[in-house]
């Protein structure tokens, strides 16, 4: 039987010394596996026609999280509490999604990835989260396995059914979406009104600001955010 193939973008570079490298946390993979999937990193890469061939490999594509999006992609000049940016990624992962659209791969977005998705199709971010009045703290407390905040999750989404009408998720991100992306709908927020997940109007791309992969080892239903990816991909 075929297993559906799950491409990852890279995290930003580590520079050890000399030694530059990408890097892709493991708790990402493991959710993978854990769900049926062969995942398979796709090296960052400048060129198009690269990334282009890397999206064609592939059944589904998952952009995970990372450092701020530079908001000159969202044309807006830095805010003060704007932190660490890094326009090699984005230019990076905006030719990702450029050859997501392409292939229409299916495609799931984890923290800085629902932010990309959002900005590459035409929405905007909070540079920082005490931006938008009454949002409380996103950057947990409590260790990164546990959680710290309600969601309220929209009848008509790829969460409900994984998770139901609320969810307890972890909270680890200082910006937020903003200006939703027209093709798109708010499909879960906090009690804040922080938009914690969103879907496309038409399309299968689906994205969540919490991390579900660093809850799924002891959290069924944080998992099954993996597994009904991937299974949706076996269909395909
Ligand atoms: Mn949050």
């Amino acid at each position: 039987m075929h297993r559906p193939i799950i491409g990852l973008s890279n995290s930003y570079f580590i520079e050890e010394g000399k030694y530059m490298r990408f890097s892709v946390p493991r708790e990402y993979i493991d959710a993978i596996l854990k769900a049926g999937g062969i995942p398979i990193i796709l090296a960052m890469s400048e060129d198009e026609e690269v990334i282009m061939q890397q999206m064609s490999l592939v059944d589904g594509f998952l952009l995970i999280g990372g450092c701020d999006v530079n908001p000159v992609y969202y044309h807006e000049d830095p805010h003060p509490l704007l932190q660490t940016t890094y326009m090699a990624r984005d230019r990076y992962e905006h030719l990702l999604l450029k050859a997501r659209d392409v292939y229409h791969k299916p495609t799931l977005g984890i923290c800085r990835g629902i932010q990309m998705i959002n900005v590459y199709y035409g929405g905007t971010l909070y540079q920082d989260n005490s931006l938008k009045e009454g949002a409380f703290k996103h950057s947990q407390s409590e260790a990164s396995d546990g959680a710290s905040h309600w969601i309220n999750i929209e009848e008509h989404s790829f969460l409900y059914p994984i998770l139901g009408k609320r969810a307890f998720v972890n909270s680890f991100h200082h910006q937020s979406c903003h200006r939703i992306a027209d093709t798109f709908n708010v499909v879960a927020q906090s009690n804040d009104g922080i938009v914690e997940a969103i879907q496309h109007k038409t399309e299968a791309i689906y994205a969540v600001q919490f991390h579900p992969e660093m809850m799924a080892k002891e959290d069924a239903t944080m998992q099954g955010i993996f597994d009904g990816f991937v299974t949706g991909l076996s269909r395909n």
